[in-house]
């Protein structure tokens, strides 16, 4: 191969590379969530069932907390406002419960995968 050819099948390469970079991006679908010293909004989020997205939390109380998901196994301490995003792998239909560990009293919520 002519050190020409080699250059052109690399950059290909790269641009290939640099275009599903960008197609996975716009593929991954975002929600926000607000956590306000024990309470959520909203409670209930629904994402579509088969599909990677993220949970961009946001901490607009006065306190810090700690977003926790079992069912998702997650954890993530974020300050008084503060903000974090989590992202989630594809779910199968189904309710994963999240919750404030450091407000687990009232903290809870749960997302639904349709
Ligand atoms: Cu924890």
């Amino acid at each position: 191969m002519t050190p020409t050819i080699a250059l052109r099948r690399a950059s290909v390469l790269v641009a290939g590379a640099f275009l599903s970079f960008n197609v996975f991006a716009q593929d991954v679908a975002s929600f926000k969530l607000t956590a306000r010293d024990g309470v959520f909004e909203p409670t209930v989020i629904e994402v579509p069932a088969g599909k990677r997205f993220r949970l961009e939390v946001s901490n607009q109380g006065k306190t810090a907390m700690e977003f926790e998901s079992r069912d998702l196994k997650q954890e993530k301490i974020i300050p008084p406002g503060g903000k974090a995003t989590v992202t989630i792998n594809a779910l199968k239909a189904g309710e994963y419960k999240f919750f404030d560990e450091f407000h687990e009293k009232t903290g809870q919520g749960r997302i639904v995968a349709k």
